[in-house]
């Protein structure tokens, strides 16, 4: 039998189904996304909960011309089938396939890229801004989770609406659920709001209204009753409701809409969020308001699929699992473990011995490693939702009282907190550790979550000490040094999993400044070669040492440790002894630690030649493995060696493309 799916590729197709077939086409395009992203993984559960409201989006409003701006953008798979994408969904994230997020460059429905939290609200405000200038007329909406509402720049956003703009459409999609569950005061408004028997009330009143009117009607009601109609009660409704309700429960009340109207933004809700035709009814009606407004809309994370209800989580991203039952691969025996499960435990196990050491998440509880904390020491964890600026300062402020706080946050959304970082922590020297995950490449999240920056970004600030460990066991030695140091320390690892060497019992404390000579040259009248490799990189260093041994170069290879402060002797050293220095990072190369090694050689008058290996000045797309982008960009073994023999006049075995130095 065929499907309402197979029908449907554009918008305008899903205009001419009927609620009913819309209905259908719901459970079609369920069925698409759990079989779909089985074999490749993605983020399965949030989009499970928008196939109707993006159903009801589409039938109601004309993209591209109206715009939908989608917070963090994780959401957007059903969005993408609708819209001329469907016979490549399943290359989503995949080498050369569709980005897993929003993107503008894909699609000219995708009016705005995102991927990191917090954006959309600030995103879809500068477009009805600019539509109200040029005098347009189309609709801006913008679809944003409860957690993303925590971030501060919704809340900036939110402060800047009313004065700007009268036409804009919020949506608010609450399931409860951050990556983990949502966090802190605004999720508790949230859910009172949820939990009040009065809007409850109301909800089902307007619920009933929008029912009861025959298709078509709708806009012309709404029309007559614009101002003193039901708009007007629900706001009227919801202020009085403030103070008896106050009374009622002695703490400041049930939750009410008073915070959206007092910003001047007209909430409507809490309405079912996979209820089509209300959807459709709202949006309609939202569509004639001359007024902000924002839709509340319940969802569930992961509906329609029992193994994502039970574990919305887990769920919220991962790899391939089966379609049918929802079980993942189970890790091979001997697999080394993730550097974030070493980063947590080890945290756990300093803190036993530390008092002073507390850890701080933005809502990354299982990401970062820091649920090991959580679950062992709850009284020293803190979960601040996603906000990491927040998170940073909140860590200074603890650091000027004589904590030591490890903030665990991924580099990519550290980037976020940079003037904390400058401002709150590096200016006042404050022992601050930060643990950031996931630096370096994140090969099928694409370049919204490649961690390629922070080397750069960081060793610019005065009083920073930054490392980058090569294994698991020397990441627990760096925290452990960390923990002893009276400045800012920056701790960059990968998305992953680590090397596999065994873990020490004890950590080690490091010398700061001070790299480790892995292999020294052997002196043998050979071409001498010294390899810098940082971080994981270092086994590539080690393994292109092997190969270029036994093609007659004398090889050394250091792993820096760190990339502030770099360990001057070390490189002035093999600098001057060696023919050929290469330095290997997973970062971009402006910037980066190889630029480092060059300041350092400039000054020191190391006039040996320099190969850096590392990411281009460009964004580097999406790929299936880690290993397909390095390949392509000259980060392997095989590009060093052709590289370091080039250099010496001798032509490559093969010819792997040379990647030029930035
Ligand atoms: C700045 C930033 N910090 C953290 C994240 C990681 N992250 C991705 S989705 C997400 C949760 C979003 O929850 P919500 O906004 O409620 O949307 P839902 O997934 O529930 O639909 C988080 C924390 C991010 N993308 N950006």
């Amino acid at each position: 039998m065929s499907r309402y799916l197979d029908m449907v590729d554009e918008p305008e197709h899903v205009k001419k189904l009927t609620v009913p077939q819309l209905q259908e086409l719901a459970g079609e395009i369920r069925t698409e996304l759990i079989e779909g992203l089985a074999k490749g993984g993605g983020h399965l559960g949030p989009n499970l909960g928008v196939v109707e409201l993006t159903i009801a989006l589409h039938k109601v409003f004309n993209s591209p011309k109206d715009k939908f701006v989608w917070d963090v953008s994780h959401q957007v798979y059903v969005h993408k089938l609708l819209t001329g994408r469907k016979k490549r969904f399943r290359t989503i994230r995949q080498t050369g396939g569709l980005n897993g997020f929003a993107l503008r460059s894909e699609s000219e429905h995708d009016s705005f890229g995102a991927g990191h939290a917090g954006t959309a609200l600030s995103a879809a405000l500068g477009m009805a801004a600019a539509r109200d200038k040029r005098g347009t007329n189309e609709h801006v909406v913008c679809i944003f989770g409860d957690a993303a509402l925590t971030n501060g720049i919704s809340f900036e956003a939110m402060n800047n609406l009313a004065h700007t703009t009268k036409k804009f459409i919020g949506i608010l999609n609450d399931n409860e659920w951050s990556i983990a569950k949502n966090v802190g005061a605004i999720s508790g408004y949230l859910n009172k709001l949820i939990t009040n028997p009065r809007y409850n009330q109301l909800a089902k009143d307007f619920e009933g209204f929008v029912r009861r009117l025959p298709k078509g009607d709708l806009a012309l009601k709404l029309a007559h009753r614009a101002e003193g109609g039901f708009k007007g009660a629900l706001t009227g409704v919801g202020l009085q409701q403030v103070s008896r309700d106050a009374e009622a429960d002695g703490r400041g009340g049930y939750g009410s809409p008073v915070f959206f109207e007092e910003m001047g933004i007209r909430y409507l809700g809490p309405i079912n969020g996979h209820d089509l035709p209300l959807l459709i009814s709202t949006l309609e009606f939202a569509k004639q308001c001359d007024h902000p407004i924002v839709i509340h809309i319940l969802t569930q994370k992961g509906k329609g699929f029992e193994a994502a209800l039970k574990q919305p989580e887990k769920f919220h991203g991962l790899g391939p699992y089966n379609a049918l039952t929802g079980e993942t691969p189970t890790v091979k025996p001997g697999t080394p473990p993730m550097y974030q499960d070493v980063m947590g435990q080890t945290l756990v196990k300093l803190c036993q011995k530390n008092t002073n050491l507390v850890g701080i998440t933005a809502a990354m509880p299982t990401g970062t490693g820091m649920k090991y904390l959580e679950k062992a020491m709850p009284e020293r964890y803190y979960d601040v939702g996603i906000a990491e600026e927040h998170a940073v300062i909140f860590a200074a402020g603890m650091a000027t009282m004589g904590y030591r706080p490890v903030v665990a946050i991924y580099s990519t959304f550290l980037q976020r907190a940079y003037d904390c970082i400058h401002h709150d922590v590096c200016l006042q020297d404050l022992p601050v550790i930060f643990c950031m995950d996931r630096a370096g490449l994140s090969a099928n999240d694409g370049p919204t979550h490649h961690g390629l920056f922070d080397i750069s970004f960081l060793r610019c600030f005065p009083n920073v000490v930054a490392m980058a460990p090569a294994n698991e066991d020397e990441l627990a030695d760096m925290m452990f040094t960390a923990a002893t140091l009276n400045h800012p320390a920056f701790i960059r690892y990968p998305r992953g999993t680590a090397e596999g060497v065994p873990l020490k019992t004890e950590p080690q404390l490091l010398e700061v400044g001070r790299a480790q000579i892995v292999q020294t040259f052997a002196n043998n009248q050979k071409r001498k070669v010294a390899l810098f490799g940082l971080g994981p990189m270092n086994t590539l260093a080690r393994k292109a040492a092997g190969q270029l041994a036994a093609e007659g170069f004398d090889c050394a290879v250091i792993n820096p440790r760190f990339t502030k402060p770099l360990d001057g002797p070390a490189h002035e050293t093999y600098g001057h002894e060696a023919e050929l220095v290469v330095t290997i990072e997973d970062h971009v190369l402006m910037g980066g630690y190889g630029s480092a090694v060059l300041e350092l050689f400039s000054e020191k008058n190391v006039t040996t030649p320099v190969i850096r290996i590392g990411w281009p000045d460009q964004f580097v797309e999406h790929a299936t493995t880690q290993d397909e982008l390095r390949a392509k960009y000259g980060l392997s073994v095989e590009n060093i060696v052709a590289r370091v023999k080039a250099q010496f006049g001798e032509a490559p075995v093969k010819a792997p493309k040379l990647i030029a130095v930035a």
